[in-house]
């Protein structure tokens, strides 16, 4: 078995072409972007995951159901609420019946193979932690918001001091994520931001010393290529916790944990130049990284399955 440790919208890509190579995978999803919204229960990286293996994303936008419209939204913005994030109609039914299932007592574990199950998906997709946390913006004035207001209310225009998971010490890594992690032959690290997707995860407690037991096997696919993010805010995020938003930084952060390091083609000079030498234990390796098409996603992973 193949575990992938996944957030939402770099992850998704992957993630789409294990499932595709591989019969046996299992998804461990990052919940610290879920939040309350509406009195409605959202879960961005789960659904991006469902959505994405099922063909209903859209894939352009990266989240959100494909040919989707939005008519709630555009009520609701009449009577006056605000309507910065934007739920579609069909994305809509997934929180609705989520929440209805949360009230009814269910686990969000159970509520998510609810999912998977009626998506006709034949994998396990494991929410990181029944108990929710929130991945937290430090803003002026020691105020902290919620990452998606952050990043989609605000459009990330203020500076950022610090990242917190709130209610992380709550957090427990299932019971079902932790055996699958231990019986995974492989652990992989998709491209996900490493702040508020992998990092989420990685510090619910008991977790890093876990993985710290199971190295050899964990395999982590780099969110930056030339020392960039390929997309979105990974490298305000990194800054914010004062890691540098660089290969050096994004190494360092996963060097405890990740005996295997894959990076683009483009980034093997550099990294076997500058910085091979200070990171002797850790197997880095080079493919083509950049998944902008499905063919792209498959053909890496058929590269992860091939070697690892
Ligand atoms: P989020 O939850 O929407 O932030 O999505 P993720 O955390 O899953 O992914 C965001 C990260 O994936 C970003 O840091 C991107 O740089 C990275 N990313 C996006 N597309 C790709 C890609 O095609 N290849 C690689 N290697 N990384 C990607
Ligand atoms: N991202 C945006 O940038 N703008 C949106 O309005 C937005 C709506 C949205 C609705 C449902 C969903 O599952 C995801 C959505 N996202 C949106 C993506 C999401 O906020 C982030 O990519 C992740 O939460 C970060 O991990």
């Amino acid at each position: 078995m193949i575990t992938i440790l996944a957030g939402g919208t770099g992850s998704i890509k992957l993630v789409r072409g294990m499932y595709k190579e591989s019969e046996n995978i299992t998804i461990i999803s990052n919940v610290a972007d879920n939040f309350w919204h509406y009195g409605l229960y959202i879960c961005p990286d789960i659904d991006t995951i469902i959505y994405g293996l099922s063909n209903n994303l859209d894939r352009k936008k990266g989240w959100g159901v494909k040919r989707d419209s939005f008519n709630f939204l555009k009520y609701m913005n009449t009577l006056g609420p605000e309507t910065w994030f934007n739920l579609g109609d069909k994305d809509l039914t997934t929180h609705v019946l989520r929440t209805q299932l949360l009230k009814e007592g269910k686990s969000l574990t159970e509520i998510t193979k609810f999912f998977t199950d009626k998506y006709g998906l034949s994998l396990l997709v494991a929410p990181a932690s029944d108990t929710h946390y929130e991945s937290n913006m430090v803003i002026e004035g020691n105020k902290r918001i919620h990452l998606q207001e952050y990043w989609i209310k605000y459009k990330g225009s203020m500076p950022v001091y610090d990242i917190i998971y709130n209610n992380i010490k709550k957090a427990r890594v299932t019971l079902q994520a932790q055996r699958t992690l231990e019986e995974s032959r492989l652990i992989l690290f998709a491209p996900g931001n490493p702040i508020t997707s992998i990092g989420p995860i990685i510090n619910i407690p008991g977790m890093k010393n876990l993985l710290k037991k199971l190295k050899n096997k964990i395999v982590m696919v780099s969110p930056l290529i030339s020392n960039r993010a390929v997309s979105g805010p990974c490298e305000i995020y990194m800054k914010a916790k004062n890691i540098s938003p660089n290969l050096r930084g994004l190494i360092d952060f996963y060097s405890e944990i990740a005996n295997t390091m894959i990076f683009d083609k483009l980034d093997e000079a550099e990294i076997e130049k500058k910085l091979r030498n200070d990171y002797p234990e850790i197997n880095f390796c080079y493919s083509n990284i950049l998944m902008t098409n499905l063919r792209k996603e498959t053909s890496l992973a058929r590269y992860i399955i091939s070697n690892f």
